[in-house]
């Protein structure tokens, strides 16, 4: 394989454990805040979100320069949704809803020039509308990478057969659509939601592939349990939760000073 340059296709391939993040926030100074905090990767969710193509441009405009790689959630397993989330400079895609090895074959194949698939050539943001056609065209293969989102039973199922689709360069666990599959949606600590975790983090150690996970509430246990349980892309929240969480504490920070204030008052 050629030289590749991509630290986060590096990363997957080494299967390095890395430490990403998640963005639903629709704003590119929001990313910009984001995209500086030293995550080394970080995933713009296109298929829950009001994130559309032209805003996906804005947030990859923010977040280019900052450190972090851009990897696009695309809202589904289809090729010109894949082609222009990477036309437009994300450096990867992670493509939900893959439960069968056809399926993740035709999300590699969205994601790779020919002949190792269909993406279509042009003059795009990803090659500077042209400028280095040449170069991109030759490295964009070696340079993109392709994590596909087990969320299902049948994910978990026909996970050997997924992980061992060449081109796929991981396997990520969307635990809130996993639980839900499994009739206990957002009961991710669940017996059943845990063996399903445990099935795919196997099958990923015997294919040599990355595997993910979005820790949604980044708790010290949590955390510490992604990490334990062997994930390699270890996804630590959401941008909505940290405003959320931050939000909450300061507020809480200045109740608890009135309230010490008051007591004290009282004496
Ligand atoms: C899931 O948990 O199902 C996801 O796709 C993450 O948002
Ligand atoms: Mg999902």
């Amino acid at each position: 394989m050629a030289m590749i340059d991509s630290a986060f296709r590096k990363a997957l391939l080494q299967r390095r454990v890395t430490i990403g993040t998640w963005l639903q926030i629709n704003n590119a100074t929001a990313a910009e805040v984001l995209a500086n905090a030293g995550y080394e990767w970080i995933v713009i969710d296109i298929e829950h979100t009001d994130i559309d193509i032209t805003s996906l441009t804005d947030l990859l405009r923010g977040m280019y320069g900052r450190g972090a790689a851009p990897i696009a959630r695309v809202a589904s397993n289809d090729v010109l949704e894949i082609r222009r989330a990477l036309d437009m400079g994300a450096e990867g895609v992670l493509v939900p809803f893959v439960s069968t090895p056809d399926q993740a074959r035709q999300a590699v194949a969205a994601a790779k020039y020919p002949p190792l698939g269909v993406r279509g050539f042009s003059f795009c943001r990803a090659n500077n509308w042209g400028v280095d056609f040449a170069e991109n065209a030759r490295s964009a293969n070696d340079e993109t990478s392709v994590v596909v989102m087990i969320e299902s039973k049948e994910g978990v199922e026909n996970i050997d057969a997924i992980a061992a689709v060449a081109g796929v360069d991981g396997v990520f666990i969307g635990p809130y659509d996993l639980s839900g599959s499994y009739g206990i949606p957002g009961q991710t600590q669940d017996p059943v939601v845990r063996n399903a975790c445990r099935r795919v983090i196997e099958a990923c150690v015997r294919a040599e592939k990355s595997v993910g996970l979005l820790v949604v509430m980044p708790t010290p246990e949590a955390v510490a349990q992604a990490i334990n349980d062997g994930f390699t892309l270890v996804c630590l929240g959401i941008d909505t939760v940290f405003l959320d969480q931050g939000a909450r504490a300061t507020r809480a920070l200045a109740l608890s000073a009135l309230e010490k204030m008051e007591n004290a008052r009282d004496r």
